[in-house]
């Protein structure tokens, strides 16, 4: 800033003018256009374009999805209808009755047909969504009495065991199990109704797959039940979402959705591996990482 050896002055001195503001103005631009910018470019991709327009939800995995799609965003249009409604009344009551002078407004005791209004409102909103809830509720918790397969999930503390119930070469059931070091996948087979039964030997967790927009807990002593159909191949995340304990965060595992062959092969894997009959959980999933010890089965 010059080479009179006292810039720190000259520069306090310029800001007050209207010439010495401007590089104010220029530093706060640069940081400004950046934050736009990354906002600009990480936002424009066609994926989270398409996110955008599910509000928020990811890519739906399976037949249960379009119900609830359609019941969130369905809810949010609502909650946005009456909320522009609201915020549209404060800002006209605020501006027409901003106070002008001493005198005050005329004063109303009652308006019987305004407060019919705001009783029946909202009791037709909540009506409305009470309606849809319970008729999307009902599609996606709906039990067919003959689906293709069962998986007991086993949720404890602090991973999952999957018991695939079916006969695999001649044995009654196989399972795969997850430790804190190796997550527990989850395999299923695409286009092929599942039930899940949920059980747990410990705490309550929660069965989520995201993508499969459905979370169930899981509660000691009783059996969670739901069923779906995978629609769509890939490897998916699936973590537990209710507070269980010192390693909660790590109770995360994947779901791979796979052909109906290679659904089949895997279990023959399990099977060869000698994972057969039903696994309750626990013991392996115990071991803490820098403690080395099994604090047995719970
Ligand atoms: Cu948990």
């Amino acid at each position: 800033m010059g080479s009179n050896g006292t810039p720190g002055v000259r520069a306090a001195g310029l800001k007050r003018t209207g010439a010495g503001a401007r590089p104010a103005k220029r530093r706060l631009l640069v940081p400004a256009a950046a934050v736009v910018g990354t906002l600009l470019l990480t936002g424009c991709s066609q994926a989270n374009k398409e996110q955008w327009k599910r509000l928020g939800l990811p890519v739906g995995a399976s037949d249960r999805t379009e119900a609830m799609e359609s019941l969130w965003i369905g809810a949010w249009i609502a909650a946005l209808i009456v909320g522009v409604l609201v915020w549209g009344l404060i800002l006209w009551a605020s501006v027409r009755y901003y106070r002008r002078n001493e005198n005050a407004p005329r004063q109303t005791r009652y308006n019987l047909p305004l407060e019919v209004l705001y009783t029946l409102a909202p009791f037709a909103i909540i009506g409305v969504l009470f309606f849809y809830t319970i008729e999307h509720g009902n599609e996606i918790t709906h039990m067919s009495d003959d689906p293709s397969h069962t998986i007991n999930v086993v949720g404890q503390q602090w991973q999952w065991t999957f018991n695939y119930k079916e006969t695999v070469d001649g044995q009654e059931g196989v399972w795969e199990t997850g430790t804190l070091e190796k997550p527990a996948e989850l395999w299923l087979p695409i286009n092929e109704s599942v039930q899940f039964d949920l059980t747990s030997p410990d705490v309550i967790h929660s069965f989520w797959v995201p993508s499969f927009y459905f979370k169930l807990d899981v509660i000691p002593g009783r059996t969670n039940k739901f069923q779906l159909t995978p629609t769509k191949t890939g490897t998916f995340a699936g973590k537990c979402a209710e507070l269980c304990g010192l390693y909660h965060s790590r109770m995360v595992f994947a779901v791979r959705v796979v052909t109906p062959d290679e659904y089949q092969a895997h279990l023959r894997e399990l099977a060869a591996k000698g994972q057969t009959g039903a696994a309750t959980g626990g013991q392996d999933a115990t071991t803490i990482p820098g403690h080395g010890e099994q604090e047995g089965e719970k």
